[in-house]
């Protein structure tokens, strides 16, 4: 421990704290923008700035690790003009039409500047002198200069969180800016929509494409059955949005919200997400039978889940080589979107250019995946409106409901049903538990061999994961697997992606199936979740889902009856020729 003093008070710190962390443990909050829990320390805002005492200069609090005996003044007059000074400035360089901005009443530097209540404008006005450009045309993100503060979180969040790179540094001075290779629009570089950046972004540069009011448009448009979906992740983070704790579960105010706000039928994602189980664990087991006993050397093993739509982009941009590894499943929300505009439409007797499809999703990359042009199986866009957690919140502020008093609802019925199983795919190595306590026991005709089906080995937080459950005693069908070590990789962030996926690439990797995640901690800390998003958050939203999942009646994706439904009505058995035209797809080069 090391003896010190903030504001004249004494303390004791652990060894190893920043100054920064020393504050925030005695209940002081210092100010930070270029700061964040999740990336390394950059040190470039100034706001953090402190005034140890014998010292001539001030010291960012966020870099400086605590010493024996300093005497740290976090509220100086020195301090605080000091800081007002950096708020003034970088005020003087952004855009601060604050009522026109994406993120009025969610912005760290409009926060900052009414705490230190800056009123004049002390510094020439930069912002109008500048040709600053406004990128608009991906699906997913929006990328607005004139609001970026140059914190460089999201060049940090691009570079250390997704090892993607698809942003940067440019020039200096007051010339420098972030920007793409050769200042391309998003979607013309390696962006994998992911949303990372967004949710890193204190202010109002990187926001996602939001569909508000074309949503709005498809609820008052009386000619139109509006359909919306809700992803697993949504009912652990929209709480936090709506002015709850982090890790509320809000499923069922969430139903009660979404009709209340006019959608015609309120459906789960969940239910896809069991009916991909269903399909991709058929796909496992015969991609093993065709490599086993077939000894065809055309399979592709490991086998690689394909719902998160970030992810099917970075194999796409940096492993094209490699893209048969992808299962051929489509994701949850696309296999929705594709059984809304048939199936459900014919047990409504509706016509589906009538009915309008909408997803509320924890992510930005949802936004690209609905607008690919291989999601037009229905015969229609089968997904027309993807809106973030964020933008659910919004469309719930703006109908004026107190969401509080919302009595929990039931999700409407022939695609509403769902298991456990389905709700863990919102946390990182959910697919996977969700797919070995199937596929387990189609093969064995047992229960998985944990307690309570709990597969803990694949939970958790760590970037790369290993597991494996060996298989003992199959069914007849299944002889060949007898004894087979079934092995499992998991791997959630784009970075972690990429350590697997070198593995594989070079020959490395003896897995049968991995679980690819391009958010951290899965889709419960995807783009398009609340912002702030950081590691005891992203904690807390993984344990919500897994109480969900242990409090629910059924916890296996097979034992869905909406499932089982579906098929014995519909697609007759997975990977049939329905399922193969509706559900499945290929990613090429
Ligand atoms: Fe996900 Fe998925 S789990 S990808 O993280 O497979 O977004 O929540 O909806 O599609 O089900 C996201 C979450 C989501 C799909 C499912």
């Amino acid at each position: 421990k090391l003896n010190i003093s903030i504001n004249g008070f004494p303390v004791e710190i652990a060894k190893g704290k920043t100054i920064l962390e020393a504050a925030d443990e005695q209940g002081i909050k210092i100010p930070t923008l270029c700061y964040h829990k999740d990336l390394c320390v950059a040190g470039n805002c100034r706001v953090c700035v402190v005034e140890v005492v014998g010292q001539n200069r001030l010291s960012a609090a966020c870099a400086t690790p605590v010493e024996e005996g300093m005497e740290i003044l976090t509220n100086s007059l020195k301090v605080r003009n000091s800081r007002k000074h950096i708020i003034e400035l970088l005020l003087a360089e952004h855009n601060a039409d604050c009522t026109k901005c994406y993120r009025n009443g969610n912005c760290e530097l409009q926060e900052l500047a009414s705490e230190y209540k800056i009123m004049t404008q002390d510094f020439l006005e930069l912002v109008p002198l500048k040709n600053y450009t406004i990128d608009m045309f991906s699906p997913s993100i929006i990328k607005d200069d004139s609001k970026c503060i140059r914190c460089q979180r999201c060049v940090r969040t691009c570079a250390e969180l997704q090892g993607v790179n698809a942003l940067t540094v440019a020039h200096k001075g007051d010339k420098m800016k972030i920007t793409t290779f050769f200042e391309k629009a998003m979607r013309d570089v390696v962006c994998t929509n992911c949303g990372q950046c967004v949710n890193h972004c204190p202010t109002g540069a990187l926001v996602e494409k939001n569909y508000i009011e074309e949503v709005w448009e498809a609820i008052a448009n009386p000619n139109k059955h509006v359909v919306v979906q809700t992803a697993p992740a949504v009912r652990v983070g929209l709480g936090e949005e709506l002015g709850l704790e982090p890790g509320s579960r809000v499923t069922g105010q969430m139903v009660a919200a979404l009709k209340r706000l006019g959608f015609d039928s309120v459906l789960d994602t969940d239910f896809t997400a069991d009916l991909t189980i269903m399909e991709e664990g058929t796909e496992l087991l015969t991609r093993l039978k065709k490599a086993l006993v077939d000894k065809d050397e055309s399979v592709s093993l490991p086998m690689a889940t394909s719902c998160s739509p970030g992810w099917i982009k970075y194999i796409e941009h940096m492993y094209p080589e490699h893209l048969e590894h992808l299962s051929t499943c489509k994701s949850p929300q696309q296999m929705f979107g594709a059984l809304v505009k048939t199936y459900y439409a014919k047990a409504r007797n509706l016509e589906p250019e009538n009915i309008v499809s909408v997803s509320i999703m924890p992510c930005t990359a949802k936004k690209f995946e609905a607008y690919r042009p291989e999601m037009h199986d229905s015969g229609y866009r089968d997904v027309d409106y993807v809106l973030t957690t964020r933008e659910l919140a919004i469309l719930i502020k703006q109908a004026g409901l107190d969401f509080n008093k919302l009595k929990p609802v039931k999700y409407d019925r022939l695609m509403g049903e769902s298991t456990g199983a389905a709700v863990i795919f919102g946390a990182t190595g959910g697919v996977m538990e969700a797919a070995l306590r199937t596929a387990y026991e189609i093969v064995t005709g047992r229960e998985v061999p944990f307690k309570n089906l709990d597969i803990t080995p694949v939970r958790g937080m760590e970037g790369v994961r290993e597991a494996s459950v060996k298989i003992e005693n199959p069914l007849k069908e299944w002889a060949f697997l007898d004894g087979v070590e079934l092995k499992c990789a998991i791997a959630h962030g784009l970075v972690n992606a990429k350590t697997v996926m070198d593995s594989v690439k070079s020959g490395k990797a003896d897995y049968h199936f991995i679980e690819f995640m391009a958010c951290p901690g899965g889709c419960l800390g995807g783009g398009g979740q609340p912002i702030p998003t950081n590691p005891e958050i992203r904690k807390k939203r993984a344990e919500a889902i897994y109480t969900e999942d242990s409090e629910l009646a059924l916890r296996k994706s097979h034992e869905n009856p909406e499932v089982q439904k579906l098929y014995r009505d519909f697609l007759k058995e997975p990977l049939g020729e329905v399922s193969h035209h509706l559900l499945h797809t290929k990613y090429t080069k």
